[in-house]
């Protein structure tokens, strides 16, 4: 069976414009998955209690063969790989970050894994990339995207140019 999946991606140490490009790469070579779209990427202010480093942040669509576990342990593979290093300091500066933000519309909680993301609803730095490759998406719940993206201001939110991903 093929799952339409969102991935939330977001960098803001070692070179986050290159982070998140070649994390884009790694998603498209996962097995059984293909990589649908992705929106453009973003530069977002750091959210959370810590002093750090601006965010680079996109959101991709893949669509998958992998159960949401095996899935999730490509993220982390990947996440691996681009020298992430995990619970250092909660809330604090990454390399690179892969959430599982939907696999269809499955609700899981588990100790591993909670889809929807928690997060996901109140992250503007999530809900307007997502909102830029699928303006029409529902949420099991019901809730629009469209008006949790109205609800969530985007003036922290700075759309990388072309220019400025290639230099
Ligand atoms: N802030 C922004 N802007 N983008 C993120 O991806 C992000 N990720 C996090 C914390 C540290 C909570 N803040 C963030 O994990």
């Amino acid at each position: 069976m093929l799952v339409r999946a969102y991935i939330g991606l977001g960098s803001n140490l070692q070179n986050p414009l290159f982070q998140i490009q070649n994390a884009l790469v790694a998603l498209g070579q996962i097995p059984q998955t293909e990589l649908v779209r992705h929106s453009r990427l973003y530069r977002s202010r750091p959210m959370g209690p810590v002093d750090q480093p601006d965010f680079v942040n996109a959101v991709a669509a893949l669509d998958t063969q992998l159960d949401a576990y095996a899935l999730l342990s490509e993220l982390q593979s990947i996440e691996q790989q681009q020298g992430r290093v995990r619970g250092v300091l909660r809330w604090g500066p990454r390399t690179l970050d892969l959430d599982l933000l939907l696999y269809g519309d499955e609700q899981i909680t588990t100790e591993q894994l909670t889809i929807p993301h928690p997060g996901l609803l109140q992250r503007s730095f999530v809900l307007h990339p997502l909102y830029e490759i699928v303006p029409d998406l529902q949420f099991a719940s019901g809730e629009l995207l469209a008006e949790l993206a109205k609800n969530h201001p985007d003036d922290e939110l700075e759309i990388l140019d072309a220019a400025e991903i290639h230099r």
